[in-house]
C-alpha cells in the first residue's frame, strides 16, 4: 500500500520572532548538543514585519515498503545547517511523545520567512522558534516553556532565546539541559531597535562555522568568556534594575565590539562588518557625543547590519537623524555641522537599503 488517500493526523501553523543578541552567544560547549561556551541576553523583536511562518501537516507513512519517518521539507532559502537539526527536532518530539513511537510518520513542513535569509538578522532563531511551537501544538504534547526552549536549542542555539518574548537569557549552565528564560516581559521597559539593512547578500562565513574557528584559533575568546562575558552580564542586569539607558548602551556597544573583536582574532580572519557598518557606529558616537549622553547603542550580529537600540521616548529623534544622514530625507536647510559633516562623508560611503523599526515582542504564536 502506498501513502495515497493518507489522512492528516496531525496540523498546526505557526508564526516565530527573531531577537537580537545584546550579549552575544559565540562558540559551543558541544557541537551536536548545541550548548553554549557562555551565557547571553537577547530582546525578542515584534513580529509586525520580521517573523518565520510555519505550516505543519502530519500522517502516518502506512507504505510496507519504506518503513521510516518522511520529512518534506519546502523552506524558502534555508541555510544548509537546518536539514539534519530539523530532524533532531523532529526526533526529540517522537520522543516525547510514546503514542507515536511504533509507528512512522510523513512530516511535511512549509516554512516561509518575511525578511532576508543569512544577512545577520537569525532567520535560524525565528524558523525554529516556530517549529518547536509550531510541532508542540500539532502533537499536543503541551511541553513547558522551558521545555521547548531545550529542544528549540537543538535546532539553532539562538532559537532558544526567540521561545520568550521581552528580554531573554540563555544560561550556559545545565549542559543538555541548557536553556532560556524571560528576566523581563516585553512591557516593563520601552525599548525599541531600529534595523538599518546594509547588506542582503549571503554571509561567506555561517555563524556556526565563525564560532568553530574562533573556538579553534582566537586567544582572545577564552579572555572574553571567562573575563568580559561575567562583567557585561552584571552590569547589563543592573541596567535593566536601573532602568539606567546609559549603562545599558554603554555595554550593549562594548560586547558588539568585543564579539567583532573575537571574530578579528579568529584565524583565517572573520569580519563581519562592511564600510556602511562602521558608518553606523560613527553616527551612533556622533549622536551621542551631540547630546552629551548616551541616548543610542549600536549592536552588530554576524552581518553587516546594524541593530539601533533606544528608549521609545526618544524615537522620533533618533529617525530623524538616521533619515537625514543616511536616507536623504528632511535633510534640507540643516544648520548642524555634525550632521553635514556625516552627510558628505555618507556620499562617499554609503549603501543603506532599508531601516525596519520593532518594539519588543512576545513569544512565538500558533495562528491555527
Ligand atoms: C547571538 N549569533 O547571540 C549570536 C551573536 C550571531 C552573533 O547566535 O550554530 O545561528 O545555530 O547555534 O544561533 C548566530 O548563531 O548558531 C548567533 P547555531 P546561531 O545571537
Amino acid at each position: 500500500m502506498n501513502n495515497k488517500n493518507n489522512k492528516i493526523l496531525y496540523s498546526a501553523k505557526s508564526k516565530g520572532p527573531i531577537n537580537i543578541a545584546l550579549i552575544k552567544y559565540w562558540g559551543k560547549e558541544n557541537e551536536n548538543l548545541i550548548t553554549p561556551l557562555n551565557n547571553s541576553i537577547s530582546l525578542t523583536l515584534d513580529m509586525n514585519n520580521f517573523y518565520t511562518e510555519t505550516n505543519i501537516e502530519i500522517l502516518l507513512n502506512n507504505d510496507k515498503n519504506n518503513q521510516k519517518d518522511i520529512i518534506n521539507l519546502s523552506i524558502n532559502d534555508i541555510p544548509s545547517k537546518i536539514t539534519p537539526r530539523i530532524i533532531q527536532v523532529i526526533n526529540k518530539f517522537k520522543e516525547l511523545k510514546q503514542d507515536m513511537q511504533n509507528d512512522f510518520y510523513i512530516f511535511n513542513i512549509k516554512s516561509k520567512n518575511t525578511f532576508p535569509i543569512a544577512s545577520g538578522c537569525a532567520s535560524s532563531a525565528s524558523s525554529m522558534s516556530s517549529l518547536v511551537i509550531c510541532l508542540n501544538k500539532a502533537l499536543q504534547t503541551h511541553l513547558s516553556n522551558t521545555i521547548l526552549s531545550r529542544i528549540a536549542r537543538l535546532g539553532s542555539g539562538s532559537a532558544c532565546r526567540s521561545i520568550f518574548g521581552g528580554i531573554v537569557e540563555w544560561e550556559k549552565e545545565g549542559n543538555e539541559n541548557s536553556c532560556a528564560h524571560q528576566l523581563y516581559d516585553e512591557n516593563y521597559w520601552k525599548l525599541n531597535v531600529m534595523l538599518i539593512i546594509v547588506n542582503q547578500k549571503e554571509k561567506e562565513i555561517s555563524s556556526s562555522n565563525g564560532m568553530k574557528l574562533s573556538k579553534e584559533t582566537s586567544d582572545f575568546l577564552s579572555y572574553r568568556i571567562n573575563n568580559i562575558v561575567p562583567k557585561h552580564i552584571k552590569e547589563i542586569k543592573e541596567s535593566f534594575i536601573e532602568k539606567n539607558f546609559e549603562k545599558l548602551g554603554k555595554i550593549i556597544m562594548k560586547d558588539s565590539n568585543n564579539f567583532h573583536s573575537v571574530c578579528r582574532d579568529t584565524f583565517p580572519t572573520i569580519n563581519y562588518l562592511t564600510e556602511e557598518s562602521e558608518f553606523i557606529i560613527k553616527i551612533v558616537d556622533e549622536i551621542n557625543k551631540n547630546e552629551k549622553k548616551i541616548i543610542c547603542a549600536y549592536t552588530f550580529d554576524a552581518g553587516a547590519n546594524g541593530f539601533i537600540i533606544f528608549e521609545e521616548n526618544n524615537k522620533e529623534k533618533i529617525e530623524n537623524y538616521f533619515d537625514k544622514i543616511i536616507f536623504n530625507k528632511n535633510n534640507e536647510n540643516i544648520k548642524e555641522e555634525w550632521i553635514i559633516n556625516l552627510i558628505n562623508k555618507k556620499n562617499k560611503e554609503g549603501k543603506f537599503i532599508n531601516k525596519v523599526l520593532f518594539n519588543l515582542g512576545k513569544g512565538p504564536e500558533i495562528i491555527e
